[in-house]
């Protein structure tokens, strides 16, 4: 990329280009480029002989292989990434000079990158598990990382407690079990004798933590932030993503099974919906606190076990991020991407949390022994679009070569260049909040209340919302095997609320509470996911058809729902195309061998007058397993057929019609816009 060129949305995309390399209708060459005319057969002494050391081919070929794998990430080691755009609607300077936050003209590149937390970089992906959101802001004035999570709180409050954490929900040392799971001693032993992760845990138990898409589930920055104007007035701030489609989640069995299913769901979620063109969009929001009201709040603005509720400090949407393009290559740029909170811009700036300032150290300690050194910041995932000078040399894997004589500062053989500048011409300046206080290892009062918020997230939940929440409760410490820890966290969760601690102390054959209960009477509606946006965009049906099936009226329906940005996959007892009794015919995407309910927002039981009883069976199965998931169910002519009729025919989000199509179409499109009906009884 050439530096001096204006930066635009594709500043970063025109930048990677340069790194390219298209291996295709290419000649095969060792890495020093010399032409190879043997890659099957190693230099050995007569056919049947030793394999000779000279075979330099031979021995490059096998050591590049040896040396693939680097650390995955301690945490986060699961990820997906894609390449996308940032745009402010207005300008943002009243509150900060950031400059890719003034004008609604210009288009920032961003790459973000999604994960889950606990599990290694091969493990399953609709785990109950928080996800990270991570963006890095390719800006005009250097890369801003935005490293948030899908949770707008966090477990512990001081960074000094993060390995701690970390050992404890990470599989337990002795057999290495469970992966990428929380149900286990150790993480709940935490729980209990580190009551402030409270408010995260009814966080980490509710539908949050299993979302049906990346593209469905909010982000945030967690900590409080910084925003500094040109006159260097300064608020504090928290950033929220929201997504355009509303948030989303999963139910548990269905994740379960997913995970078994398609581990790679949410990655071929992403990839597929970029690769379509149905771009993922995220409105970038911000809560803003001026100084003067630091202390006005019943929470500490410092703490980040707290969220400010919205009603009290509304979100003010800002701008719109739409991830556009999928990586070439996952290891390049998703592996190799580091991000860390301290890469900020002129105009945003750090508080004194002090999980936020521990993490302040961490993010480039780690990226030292991932990425091998100190020079990851040249890969050109992680390149800014921005020029770069400084008087940083040598270390392992050096790509630049600075030209010259000088690598220090200051100097007169160089003018004293690369020089610093002042604040006036972009030089980041510190935020000079005055400090005051003494050495100590202690906590503030104000960081004491572990329990209101977390009562006021159990106030805020609908009922399924509430009953998800008692049934992982259940879940999680009916898979761990000590007494007193079940008890220890029985006790603790009746200070958040005693219906819930009596509910799952049963479920687990624990003491109910015999004291606690909140004063906390307090509710955020922003909280409850039964309050979000329900579109039919993106959702997927799955389509199932026999031989025979009413040709025109089903695509008829297909088309409909198509158009309202449904995705229709069909699925049959055999791939190929399936025939209609008029000659239609419809490609066949699954059989009910390659794919299962779970993998759909809806089934659609569409009709085929020539089925075998086994096609039945499978057909029943698929429509069961979706009603039980509480998912939208439509149903045509001999389609009527393969569901229990009796059980379903009036439960909510159940379409059943043969007369008129396009009413049936459109009540089976709003049935799945609904994204779940959780007021259906469930056969038991
Ligand atoms: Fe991280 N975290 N973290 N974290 N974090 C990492 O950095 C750490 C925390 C988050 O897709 C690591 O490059 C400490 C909060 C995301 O590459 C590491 C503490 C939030 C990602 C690290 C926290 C996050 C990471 C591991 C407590 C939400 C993945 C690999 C003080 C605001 C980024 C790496 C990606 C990754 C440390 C807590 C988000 C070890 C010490 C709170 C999204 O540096």
């Amino acid at each position: 990329m050439n530096n001096k060129g204006k930066m635009n949305e594709n500043s970063k995309n025109e930048q990677l280009e340069q790194f390219r390399v298209r291996d295709e209708g290419e000649k095969l060459t060792t890495n020093q480029g010399l032409k190879v005319s043997e890659d099957e057969f190693s230099l050995k002494a007569g056919e049947r002989g030793p394999t000779l050391m000279e075979d330099f081919h031979f021995r490059e070929k096998m050591t590049h292989f040896d040396h693939e794998r680097i650390p995955e990430r301690i945490v986060h080691a699961r990820g997906f990434a894609a390449h996308g755009e940032f745009e402010v609607y207005e300008s943002m300077k009243k509150y900060t000079k950031a400059k890719f936050l003034q004008d609604p003209s210009v288009k920032t590149p961003v790459f973000v990158r999604f994960s889950t937390v606990a599990g290694s970089r091969g493990s399953a992906e609709t785990v109950r598990d928080v996800r990270g959101f991570a963006t890095k802001f390719y800006t005009e004035e250097g890369n801003y990382d935005l490293v948030g999570n899908n949770i707008p709180v966090f477990f512990i409050q001081d960074a000094i407690k993060f390995p701690d954490l970390i050992h404890a929900v990470k599989p337990e040392p002795h057999n290495e079990i469970p992966q990428a799971a929380s149900a286990h001693d150790t993480f709940w032993d935490f729980v209990a004798n580190n009551q402030e992760s409270a408010h995260m845990v009814m966080w980490h138990l509710s539908d949050r933590a299993i979302p049906r898409s990346f593209r469905m589930m909010e982000g945030f920055g967690v900590h409080t932030f910084r925003l500094v104007n040109e006159e260097g007035k300064a608020h504090f701030v928290k950033f929220h993503w929201k997504p355009v489609l509303g948030v989303h989640s999963l139910v548990w069995d269905e994740a379960q099974k997913i995970a078994g299913k398609d581990p790679d769901f949410h990655r071929r979620d992403l990839w597929e919906s970029i690769e379509g063109g149905l771009f993922p969009e995220y409105e970038l929001g911000v809560q803003l606190i001026a100084e003067e009201d630091e202390f006005s709040f019943d929470f500490d603005v410092l703490d980040p076990t707290k969220l400010w509720p919205e009603e009290d400090v509304p979100v003010k949407i800002i701008g719109k991020m739409t991830l556009n393009r999928n990586v070439d290559n996952v290891f390049a740029e998703t592996e190799q991407v580091a991000f860390h909170p301290g890469h900020v811009v002129p105009g945003i700036d750090f508080t004194n949390d002090p999980l936020l300032q521990g993490r302040l150290f961490s993010y480039t300690d780690t990226q030292l022994l991932r990425l091998g050194g100190p020079n990851f910041h040249e890969l050109p995932i992680n390149r800014p679009v921005c020029p770069f000078h400084n008087n940083q040399r040598d270390g392992f894997g050096r790509q630049t070569i600075n030209v010259g004589q000088v690598s220090y500062h200051k100097n007169s053989l160089a003018s004293n260049t690369p020089a610093p500048v002042s604040e006036d011409e972009g030089g980041y300046v510190h935020y000079q909040e005055k400090v005051e206080g003494r050495k100590v290892q202690s906590r503030s009062e104000s960081f004491k209340d572990h329990f209101s918020q977390a009562a006021m997230f159990w106030n805020s939940m609908s009922e399924p919302e509430k009953e998800h929440i008692i049934d992982a409760f259940s879940f999680e410490l009916g898979k761990v095997k000590s007494k007193s820890v079940q008890q220890q966290v029985v006790d603790m969760f009746a200070n958040v609320s005693v219906e819930l601690a009596t509910a799952f102390a049963l479920a687990i054959g624990a003491m109910p509470p015999q004291k606690g209960g909140s004063q906390v009477t307090k509710s955020s509606p922003a909280l409850s996911q039964l309050n979000t946006k329900k579109l039919p965009n993106t959702r997927k049906v799955g389509v199932i058809i026999g031989t025979d099936f009413k040709g025109e009226d089903v695509l008829n329906v297909c088309n409909a729902l198509i158009a309202e940005g449904i995705q229709v996959e069909v699925i049959s007892d055999k791939l190929g195309n399936q025939k209609a009794f008029d000659g239609t015919e419809l490609k066949v995407d699954h059989t009910f061998l390659t794919c299962d309910s779970v993998l759909f927002d809806a089934i659609y039981a569409a009709g085929g007058k020539g089925v075998s009883q086994k096609f039945k069976e499978e057909a029943a199965y698929f429509i069961q397993e979706a009603f039980s998931h509480y998912k939208a169910i439509g149903a045509t002519f001999e389609g009527k057929n393969w569901l229990q009729e009796e059980v379903m025919a009036n439960s909510p989000g159940v379409v059943i019609e043969d007369q008129d199509m396009s009413v049936f179409a459109q009540n089976f499109g709003q049935a799945i816009s609904a994204h779940r009906h959780w007021n259906r009884q469930l056969v038991k």
